[in-house]
This record gives structure tokens, sequence and C-alpha cells, in this order.
């Protein structure tokens, strides 16, 4: 997907048994406060999660600070982030051999072919979900820069199988919500869906299976405006599709009602528009939209969900060919997850994070956070006049 000129962008690096992921963030103003703790916290929840494999035993993710970063500020050149990687063995073949069995639903085969091999190992190493660990400090540092304009973004394990929570975050109930999901082992806010989650993974194990399921985002405090309508790749929701779609194993992205909207009539999806309190923008009575309309943020909570598929590494091996024979045989097995729905629900807060961190850069510009503290304010002030919300 095209994207336009962006003023906030990142690119990744590394191999998942290479020496280290690398992180390139360029973009940032100057001025914003690097929280090392809000990083290695998103670092440290994305290795977690019942139904992770060994190595998150191995690895302790956090993010060295290399470049863009003095006095814990950013000084509005290029960050760097290293993440070490201690189960670095990419060219010791015995540890890391070739693999000529491709694993269905992986890109192992794809890959293989596309790069005219029949060892799926290059492929295989860097399109593992390990390289999640440096989307996850690009992201978390965007909200670093996100919470000193009082926006804040909460994502959460909704389903598993066939386990739904219902519960559903809200400003003023955040900290509750963080709270609930943070006890979790699953990143589900509900006590009980959690339990019944943990037992379906249990019960995966016991299968030599894997599990996916859906992750869930919401973005609190976004002014109105972010995104355009003005192109189709401008549109914020087309660029949050592309990021949730970009996560390694997810299938499926909604926005607000998402696939919902086509079961219901009109009068029973778009979201009324209410008068607002004195001073105060006009009001919606529902979120249908998922706090996006016309590719723009309209001052309600963005809400996204994505579906995971299950992990494509299964211990009982899946029908699969050997590429050196073209004799059938079970997929090779790599040590991996039975689930990884809760560090993928990490993952995505991160990934929409930087969308949002993106668009917030496209709209109001400026080189220091002062800058765009001051841009922010000013475009309030003049819309607010504009719809003679002013004294
Ligand atoms: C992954 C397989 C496993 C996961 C890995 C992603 O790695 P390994 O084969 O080294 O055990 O643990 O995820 C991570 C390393 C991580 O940090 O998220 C895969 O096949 O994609």
């Amino acid at each position: 997907m095209m994207l336009p000129m962006a003023t906030l962008r990142y690119t990744t690096a590394g191999e998942s048994h290479g020496p280290q992921l690398t992180t390139i963030v360029e973009g940032l103003p100057a001025g914003v406060p690097v929280r090392p703790e809000i990083v290695d916290e998103a670092l440290k929840r994305r290795q977690g999660g019942y139904g992770r494999g060994g190595r998150q035993r191995i690895e302790t993710d956090i993010a060295e600070w290399v470049g863009g970063v003095r006095l814990g500020q950013t000084t509005g050149a290029p960050v760097a982030i290293r993440i070490p990687n201690r189960d670095s063995r990419l060219d010791d073949l015995e540890r890391t051999p070739p693999v000529h069995r491709p694993r269905p639903g992986h890109a192992d085969l794809a890959g293989a072919i596309k790069t005219a091999s029949n060892d799926c190992r290059e492929t295989l190493e860097r399109a593992s979900a390990r390289e999640t660990a440096s989307r996850t400090a690009a992201g978390a540092l965007a909200r670093c820069m996100l919470r000193e304009l009082g926006i804040e973004v909460v994502g959460f394990v909704r389903s598993l199988l066939d386990v739904r929570a219902d519960a559903e975050p809200t400003a003023a109930g955040l900290k509750d919500f963080v709270a609930a999901r943070d006890a979790s082992d699953v990143a589900c806010p509900e006590e009980q869906a959690s339990a019944e989650m943990i037992e379906r993974i249990r019960q995966a194990k016991v299968d030599k299976d894997t599990v996916g399921g859906v992750a869930e985002v919401h973005v609190f405090g976004c002014p109105i405006g972010l995104g355009s309508f003005a192109q189709w790749h401008t549109r914020l929701d087309a660029r949050l599709g592309a990021a949730v779609l970009g996560i390694q194993a997810f299938k499926g992205v909604e926005v607000g009602l998402g696939f919902g909207v086509a079961e219901r009539p009109g009068s029973q999806v778009h979201d009324p528009i209410l008068p607002g309190e004195k001073g105060a923008y006009p009001q919606r009575a529902s979120n249908n939209a998922g706090g996006i309309e016309g590719g723009m943020t309209n001052g309600q909570p963005v809400v996204v969900r994505g579906a995971m598929k299950p992990i494509s590494t299964l211990l009982r091996g899946l029908p699969s060919v050997d590429l050196r024979t073209g004799e059938a045989l079970s997929s090779d097995y790599e040590r991996s997850d039975v689930c990884a729905l809760p560090a993928a629900s990490v993952v995505m807060e991160q990934v929409v994070a930087f969308e949002i961190a993106c668009v917030l850069r496209e709209k109001f510009g400026g080189d220091s956070l002062e800058e765009v503290q001051a841009q922010l304010a000013c475009h309030d002030r003049l819309a607010r006049q504009k719809l003679g919300l002013t004294d």
C-alpha cells in the first residue's frame, strides 16, 4: 500500500535468531520525554501470556537507546533502538539447521520458492514474530508522545475460540480496566473469561495444537480530524487496517461495528449527532463508527479489532512435502508458542498507537513537542470559533 510522505515512520531489521533487533524511528519532534518504563513495560508484556513457548524464558527484552535521545528526551533526530537477542545462533548450522518441510500457514513455502531455494530458514527467520519486539518498541515510543497530548491507547484480548469477554474500556475507568487486564495471564480484563481462555490454551497444548483469537484496541483523547478524506491512502482506517494486517498471523481487521454494518439498516448503524454541552463540540449517541468517519477521527474513541490465526507451528505437524524430494511428509517443528494472542494484543496496541502518532504529526507538524501542543490548541480554538462555541 502506498502511504503518503509520512512525517513519522519506522523501519526494523534483524532475524529471530540473529544478534539483535534494530529499530529506527524518524520524524518525532524534539522534546518528547522518552520513558523507558513505558517502552520496557510494553516489551515485557509482549513477552508474556499463557501459551508462550520456551523462547521467552531465554529473552529479556529491554530497549537500548542508541540514537536520537539526549538527557531523556528526543532530539528531533532519528531515534535508534537496539534489542539484543540472547538466543543468537543464526550461523550455527547445527542449532539452526536448514528447514526443508514448510509449515502450512507460515511464510515458509512461498518464501522458499520466491527466493528460489529449498531451505525455508532465511524466510522464517525474518518472517518470525520475534520482529514484533521492534515494532512494540517503536509504538511504545510513539505512545510517549501521545501521552503528552492526552491520548491513551489500550489493547486487550477480546475473544479466543468460543470464549468472549464483554468488558468495554472507558476513558474514566481506564486505570481499573488496565489493572484487570494486567492481572490476567491472557491480557483479558474479565476473570471468568480469562480462566476459560487459559483452559482452551491448555487443551490445545495437550492436543499438540495451536489457537488464535481476537485482539482489540481503543484510543481515547484523539483530537477531531486526524487522518484525511482526500485520498484513499490518507484515510486513517485504511492505515490502521494496513498496520494491523501487517502484524504476523493477523488475517482480519474491523473498525467499530466492522462486519456488523452489513447486517443492519443505516438507522441502526450511524451514530446520531447531538448538541454538545455549552461550549463543547456536538456529541454522539453511540460509537458504531469506531471513532472514524470519512477516514478521520470524529472525537469518539477509536476502536479497532484484529483476528489472529492460530500459530502455524504445530507440535503434531501438518501435511507437507520435503522440498528436496517432493516426498509427502509432516511439516518441520520449530520450538514455538501454543498461543501468542496476548502478546499480539500488545503488538496491536503499539502499531495502532504509531498510526495515530503519524496522523497527528501530519496534521499538526512542528519541530518540538511544545510547537505540536501549541498547534493543537490553536486548531481547537479556531474550530470552536467557527462553530460559535466560544464566548
Ligand atoms: C516464532 C517462534 C518462536 C517464538 C517467536 C516467534 O521462536 P523460537 O522458534 O525461537 O522459539 O517464541 O517469538 C519470539 C521469539 C518473540 O520474541 O516473540 C515464530 O515462528 O514466529
